[in-house]
């Protein structure tokens, strides 16, 4: 790995800060928290699979977490470190067995798979194992080699003087870069769309979630509405301005969106 591709400005001042403040608070236990996985085990299906394409560029297979098609909950964290919302999921797997389906190759020996922040939202941000924080463009932490498991700390910073309350779902834009000798073309930009802090549960057309299906949950389904194959982007402050909790009441099969397929099992469960 060439030593010149670790990032050295700010944020390696702004993770000398977290890691102090980590080992001063609560020492060992808390770094354990922060790392997770990195030792070979089976295929993660739930993380993002890192592969190439047959002409040797680095990709991101369809078959495992698809970080433009998938929402990633991340849970609830109340200090000592981190504040808002945080998880070690997804991660970061490589392929284990070739997909020529969908032109998805396993990395060969040599591969020394990078990292790189394109695009992040404010107050979202990726801590690393070695307690390096990546929220800029140009960021980047070391994945490892062909056999790369690792999974980084993402945080929604809750007290992030860009922290906005009305905000569900926040985005994160990377390319996957090749410093080995194996010399992959950088992947194409990809980008995390639905890193989110509501859970994602099935809540059958009852959209306020007090146990019934009446007049305040009819008021919602317009607001939610966005028609197939479109995910919905609901902006009345009144109802809500999350796409996750219009999904999570009305998006009955499953398929990210609210349409009159789903209005018309509203319909259904709502006349019982
Ligand atoms: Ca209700
Ligand atoms: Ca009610
Ligand atoms: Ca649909
Ligand atoms: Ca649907």
């Amino acid at each position: 790995m060439m030593g010149s591709a670790l990032p050295m400005n700010s944020n390696a001042e702004k993770t000398r800060m977290i890691a102090k403040r980590l080992l001063l608070s609560r020492g060992p236990a808390l770094v354990g928290l922060l790392v997770v996985g990195g030792v070979a085990r089976a295929q993660h299906g739930g993380d993002v699979w890192v592969g190439r394409s047959a002409a040797g560029q680095l990709k991101v297979s369809p078959a495992g977490f698809v970080p433009e098609d998938n929402y990633a909950p991340l849970a609830e964290v109340n200090g000592p470190l981190l504040w808002g919302w945080s998880d070690n999921d997804p991660g970061f797997d490589h392929i284990t067995a070739d997909d020529p389906g969908n032109d998805a190759l396993q990395l060969q020996a040599g591969a020394e798979i990078w990292l790189e922040v394109v695009a992040m939202d404010p107050a979202l941000r990726m801590l690393d194992a070695g307690f390096q924080l990546l929220d800029s463009p140009g960021d980047a932490t070391f994945l490892g080699d062909q056999g790369l498991h690792v999974h980084n700390t993402w945080h929604i910073d809750s007290l992030d003087v860009d922290y906005d309350p009305e905000q569900c779902v926040w985005e994160a834009t990377f390319i996957l870069r090749d410093e080995g000798g194996t010399g992959y073309a950088a992947s194409e930009p990809f980008t995390f769309h639905g890193l989110t802090n509501i859970p994602l549960i099935d809540l059958d057309g009852d959209f306020d979630d007090d146990g019934d299906i009446d007049a305040d949950d009819h008021a919602a389904l317009p607001v939610c509405v966005a028609g197939p194959g479109v995910i919905p982007a609901p902006d009345d402050p009144s109802v809500t301005t999350c796409e996750v909790e219009c999904l999570n009441a009305f998006d009955f099969d499953d398929d990210r969106d609210v349409d009159l397929r789903d209005f018309a099992e509203y319909q259904r469960v709502a006349g019982q």
